[in-house]
């Protein structure tokens, strides 16, 4: 439709996307199979019956039960190709990519397998696609404090080619106060700072986030608007929040649709961005999710135009990279 050509044809900015919650299951067999790995399930239209998810915890248990296929550095090529494709069809034509090393490393998969697949996938996608990226290195907030140190650790030789350290996993009962000295060393390396907070956890996790991480970005951000103040204060500051509705809608952060708020968010001044977080698991790609909110919301054309501008100024390109885009 007409709409439709309207959305694909803006160019956009993909902020919150984890890679490994792109492995589509025809993918995920594939490297079953190539790997010699077995998976608990019979068909690809099993799998996808079984991405019914109640809460966070629900859908984690599942997508690191996934990544289980992912072996070599070819996996993680193919995996990250497969999403720019995909992306580029959309209008996406920037895509900062957040990946979670701990999930590859504590099954024994070398730290240099999983990032070296990574960025000769980002490479093609530049070339054959003209899509830029950059990655944001994940930590496990359900694992240690320590773990995330060897995890920078094992980083070292990569951090040229990585742009930010991102948190993510289970949020409730891991607030980001547990991270805040690896935030810190991350910080002094020069890597820029992003935090999921605000998903399922409360107010104060963002608070968290801001104040102990002295994150740029929060991801999610959804429960800030539970709080008055806080809501305020990220206006006020221009922070971005990488919002991901079908995600929320999913993992049942907010019960309809209908009932999400985006509009409301851009209505009290929130530099809010429209993203997948796993499009494999939550059933849409990035020009789907604009389509849902537009028609769930009632959003304007200037509504997703200012989406897409805020996905620019709040990327974490430079600022004259950013401008160029807009
Ligand atoms: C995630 Cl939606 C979400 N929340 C927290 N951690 C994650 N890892 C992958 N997707
Ligand atoms: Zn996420």
């Amino acid at each position: 439709t007409d709409f439709d050509s309207f959305i694909t044809g803006l160019p956009k900015a993909e902020l919150h996307l984890h890679i490994e919650g792109s492995l589509e299951p025809e993918l995920m067999f594939e490297l079953a199979h190539r790997n010699g790995v077995t998976i608990p399930y019979g068909s690809v239209e099993e799998v996808r019956a079984a991405y019914d998810f109640s809460n966070l915890q629900d859908f984690l248990d599942i997508y690191y039960a996934g990544a289980n296929v992912l072996r070599t550095r070819a996996d993680f090529h193919d995996m990250a190709m497969a999403y720019f494709r995909r992306a580029a069809r959309d209008g996406v034509i920037h895509a900062e990519l957040m990946f979670d090393p701990q999930t590859h490393t504590d099954r024994g998969i070398p730290f240099e397998e999983v990032i070296e697949g990574l960025l000769s996938a980002m490479k093609q996608a530049e070339t054959e696609l003209g899509i830029t990226s950059l990655l944001i290195m994940s930590f496990l907030r359900h694992l240690s404090e320590d773990a995330a140190f060897e995890t920078l650790a094992m980083a070292e030789l990569w951090l040229d080619r990585i742009t930010a350290v991102g948190l993510d996993s289970s949020e409730v009962g891991h607030p980001p106060s547990k991270f805040a000295r690896v935030f810190a060393a991350a910080r002094a390396k020069g890597l820029r700072l992003t935090a999921h907070a605000g998903e399922e956890g409360p107010p104060d996790y963002v608070y968290q986030a801001l104040d102990q991480l002295q994150v740029e970005r929060i991801d999610h951000g959804n429960r800030a608007l539970e709080d008055a103040d806080l809501t305020a204060r990220l206006a006020a500051e221009g922070m971005t929040l990488t919002v991901c509705p079908l995600s929320n809608l999913k993992l049942c952060v907010v019960d309809d649709l209908q009932h999400h708020p985006i509009d409301r968010m851009l209505g009290e001044g929130l530099k809010a961005t429209i993203n997948s977080d796993d499009p494999a698991y939550f059933g849409g790609y990035i020009a789907d999710i604009y389509r849902a909110v537009m028609e769930a919301r009632g959003l304007a054309r200037e509504d997703l135009v200012k989406l897409a501008r805020n996905s620019f100024t709040g990327s974490f390109l430079p600022r004259e990279k950013a401008d160029a885009c807009l």
